[in-house]
């Protein structure tokens, strides 16, 4: 009997993910579905799933193909789920040819072509829009950051601002970044949120002008020097309706809350 497991975050449940299961299904006897957690997505970089987990669950039973459906909470749970429902075939879309080679150690591992012109992405996209986002200086950390953005899903790089024009340009060059400008105005003309990586003491005006200008703002640390100005600048956003960030990674990074919530049950080694 061949078993088989596939995965997939099965968001607004379109024919791509039907015929994906289909196909799954016709590989073996029994299959498998792994629908992602919200939090296992948010960590992925899927900030904007509409449907609930529940939802999408339903989504996948109401296909009838799938034998058993499990939640995919965390990275690396493909090779125990393998190990544990003694899986011969690991099932995903050509989209990630490649990536899930390794698992090849466990189980044949099969690409099925993907359904053309029909993408999740794109039904959250016409649904919310993409968010527009500019970035404000061109160093290390923004680099950095452009890397990560790449796996994040409803928001896209459009412009980049460096008081040294060809500093913006090599940037932009190196991270397909349409739109590069020494002028800050018509930067945030550009752009519906603005991500700010420039020296230490330009932070604040830079967020101020881009507040004023009725964008948000992610602003690295410290976002200022003095506490009046963070005061300051907190109110304005409130006062717009806008957010206001300050990019304290650690402060988000799962491992470092799990750290917290262990401390905060006073939990002690024995
Ligand atoms: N798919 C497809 N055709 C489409 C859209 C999606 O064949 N037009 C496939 C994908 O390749 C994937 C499955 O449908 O195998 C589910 O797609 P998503 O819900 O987008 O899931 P995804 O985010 O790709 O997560 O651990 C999760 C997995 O890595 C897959």
């Amino acid at each position: 009997m061949n078993r088989v497991i596939t995965y997939g975050t099965f968001d607004q449940f379109h024919i791509g993910h039907r015929r994906l299961l289909e196909r799954a299904k016709s590989l073996g006897d029994y299959l498998i579905v792994g629908v992602t957690a919200e939090e296992y997505d948010v960590q992925r970089g899927k900030m904007n799933v509409v449907d609930s987990l529940m939802r999408r669950i339903d989504s996948v039973r109401d296909t009838g193909l799938a034998d058993e459906i499990i939640v995919e909470t965390h990275e690396g749970q493909k090779i125990e789920d393998i190990q544990k429902h003694g899986i011969n075939i690991f099932v995903l879309g050509s989209d990630w040819r490649g990536m899930f080679d390794y698992l090849n150690e466990y189980c044949e591992v099969v690409y099925v072509e993907r359904t053309k012109a029909i993408s999740s992405s794109e039904l959250r996209a016409k649904r919310m829009g993409i968010v527009k986002l500019g970035v404000v200086g061109t160093g290390r950390i923004a680099g950095r950051t452009m890397e990560e953005l790449k796996y994040v899903s409803g928001v896209v790089t459009v412009s980049v601002y460096n008081p040294r024009l060809s500093s913006a340009m090599k940037f932009a060059d190196s991270y397909e970044i349409p739109h590069s400008t020494e002028c800050f105005d018509s930067f945030l003309g550009e752009v519906d949120a603005v991500y700010i990586a420039s020296p230490h003491d330009t932070h604040y005006e830079y967020t101020r002008a881009a507040l004023m200008a009725g964008k948000h703002v992610l602003c690295e640390k410290p976002m200022v020097l003095r506490a009046s100005e963070a005061r300051e600048l907190f109110s304005l956003a409130e006062q717009s309706k806008l957010v206001l960030m300050e990019a304290i990674k650690t402060a988000y990074a799962p491992g470092f809350l799990s750290l917290l919530s262990i401390a905060k049950s006073g939990r002690t080694c024995k």
